[in-house]
């Protein structure tokens, strides 16, 4: 029953239950990344007929309120605000998005609960990151509109599950529509996606290098060179695996993990700062440079809607033509 009625949407974008909910064209989001998802990159996605999204991590509500301002300045179309629920300013960004009745928000790193109810007075939908079957029937049940169902593939702070295992559980447990996240580079993905049930899908790693994406060239170059093995996650032990290019910071991290005696705070200290010296400064040894693990099928840069029409038109062919049983 899944099937058909996904089957249907994916092939008719007017009708994708995601499309209808936020008011785009094509059921894709882009990743809240912090650091780098700014009104430049946001605007240039709803624009291409996508959702944009800002990043609210790297900011308190100053800092938001103007990038809000910049966006809108950019697009008349939808865009969103991501909130990193373990950021010290997730309290006063959660009140910005609600006073500036941003029209949706998304959450990640955390349980959003305690957010909602405010969230949901002010018209704004509520569309969390989950990395757990449990989390995706609690959020649904507090109102959310839908679900983020992101796989370990995905870069920056991972959840342990992967992508094709989390989407048809999560799929199955909730009646909101589920966007697919983690490991999706390519038509391919776009079309995976829609067979495991997701109505929509997120991506972030393919927007690193768009290029109304302004972060340092050197972390494109990374990007665009990267190979499939190149990524890795560190910081497990601790309770918050987050996944990067392999460099000396991340070897660095990765040596220091299981030091006998190191403390978790001492393991934190050590990666602060890293995610600013990538976007801003282009430091290669120094740098976290997040990245999920298709960055070895990303190898051009281009704008935001070549990305979005070459995503949808793959994805298309690949549903109609793709016969599994002929492989
Ligand atoms: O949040 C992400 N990815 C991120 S956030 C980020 S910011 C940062 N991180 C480390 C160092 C410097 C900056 C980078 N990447 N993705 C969404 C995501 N959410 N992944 C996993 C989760 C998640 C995990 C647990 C969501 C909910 C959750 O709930 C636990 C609970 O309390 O129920």
């Amino acid at each position: 029953r899944h099937y058909e009625i996904h089957r249907r949407e994916a092939r008719v974008m007017a009708s994708n239950r995601l499309c209808e909910l936020v008011g785009i064209e094509y059921p894709i989001f882009q990743g809240g990344m912090a650091w780098v998802a700014n009104a430049s990159l946001a605007s240039a996605v709803s624009n291409a007929g996508g959702l944009g999204i800002i990043a609210a991590m790297n900011s308190n509500a100053d800092q938001l309120r103007a990038e809000i301002s910049k966006c809108r300045a950019l697009t008349e179309k939808p865009f969103g605000v991501n909130v990193m629920l373990m950021s010290p300013f997730a309290d006063e960004v959660a009140a910005v998005i609600a006073e500036e009745r941003i029209p949706v928000v998304t959450t990640g790193a955390g349980n959003p609960s305690k957010y909602m109810e405010g969230w949901l007075a002010a018209d704004v939908k509520v569309i969390p990151v989950v990395p757990s079957v449990a989390l995706a029937k609690m959020v649904a049940r507090r109102g959310a509109s839908a679900v983020i169902a992101e796989g370990g593939e995905s870069g920056g702070h991972v959840g342990d599950l992967t992508t094709m295992a989390l989407v048809p559980q999560v799929c199955d447990a909730v009646e909101i529509p589920v966007i697919a996240a983690g490991g999706i580079g390519d038509g391919r993905g776009v079309a995976a996606a829609f067979m495991l049930g997701a109505c929509g899908v997120q991506l972030g790693t393919r927007f690193l290098v768009a290029k109304e994406c302004t972060i340092h060239q050197n972390y494109k170059n990374k990007v665009l060179a990267a190979r499939d093995i190149d990524t890795i996650t560190t910081g497990k032990r601790f309770g918050h695996p987050v996944r990067c290019l392999k460099n000396d910071f991340s070897r660095m991290l990765a040596e220091n993990e299981y030091k006998p005696g190191i403390t978790a705070e001492e393991f934190e200290k050590l990666g602060v700062g890293a995610l600013r010296k990538a976007v801003l400064d282009g430091d290669t040894a120094g740098g976290s440079f997040m990245c999920g693990q298709i960055a070895g099928m990303v190898d051009r840069e281009q704008t935001c809607a070549e990305i979005i029409r070459e995503l949808f038109t793959q994805a298309e062919d690949v549903l109609e033509r793709t016969k599994i049983w002929e492989k």
